[in-house]
């Protein structure tokens, strides 16, 4: 019994793929190539009707969306392989309460940042740059509430040692660094180089190209 993954190399099945190899899961993937629109083939929108990237297809059939449900859902399943804190502990409800803010603020920043259009009916430069421009300020905004957090209990968002919000993090922080450069969020800069050193993690952010 094994996972199916659809993919896109570099898009958010990065971390869904890291989960699961942190796991020791079975899966599979199967590659949908977004640059040139394969996820709004039919056959994918009746997958996904909302045809993005990751989708994850349990082993019983249910399909699954949204990041970090996804993350959340394989860290319960595999619970001890080190994927989030241990159920219960006040480190989960950090890990939970950064996992659903990362996607609320951080990843749903970085797609106005990249559909632009999607977010306006001005679809004029002045209006485009303007809803970028406030898109990368409310990241802003948010890094330094976790940098905040950082400097308050240590290296990693949720507890002693790195999790899956981590990797979360730092898959976003390089679609856009910007949004937290090492001058302005050291801790947050120090963690993205941390999960970036890690052996398991490195070579999955260098197969997705991150
Ligand atoms: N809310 C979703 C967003 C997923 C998403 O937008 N994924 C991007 C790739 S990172 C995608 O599929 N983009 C293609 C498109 O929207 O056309 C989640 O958290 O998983």
């Amino acid at each position: 019994m094994s996972y199916t993954l659809y993919n896109s190399d570099g898009s958010g099945s990065f971390i869904v793929e890291a989960a699961l190899i942190m796991a020791g899961a079975e899966f599979t993937k199967i590659e949908i190539d977004t640059a040139s629109g394969m996820h709004r083939n039919a056959e994918f929108a009746a997958i996904n009707p909302m045809k993005q990237i990751p989708t994850l297809v349990l082993p019983g059939g249910e399909i699954m969306t949204e990041t970090a449900a996804i993350v959340i859902y394989l860290a319960q399943q595999f619970a001890g392989k080190g994927l989030s804190p241990e159920a219960g502990t006040p480190e989960q409800a950090r890990f939970l309460r950064w996992m659903v803010f990362m996607s609320a603020n951080l990843y749903e920043g970085a797609l106005r940042v990249f559909y632009t259009e999607r977010y306006t009916t001005d679809e004029g430069p002045a209006g485009l740059a303007g809803v970028k421009a406030a898109a990368e300020n409310s990241m802003r905004t948010a890094c330094a509430v976790l940098e905040a957090d950082l400097a308050r209990h240590g290296a990693w968002l949720s507890g002693p040692s790195m999790t899956l919000v981590d990797v979360y993090f730092t898959m976003i922080h390089s679609w856009t660094p910007e949004m937290a450069d090492t001058s302005a969020m050291p801790k947050l800069s120090a963690l993205s180089q941390a999960v970036r050193a890690d052996a398991l993690i490195a070579p999955i952010l260098k197969r997705h190209g991150l």
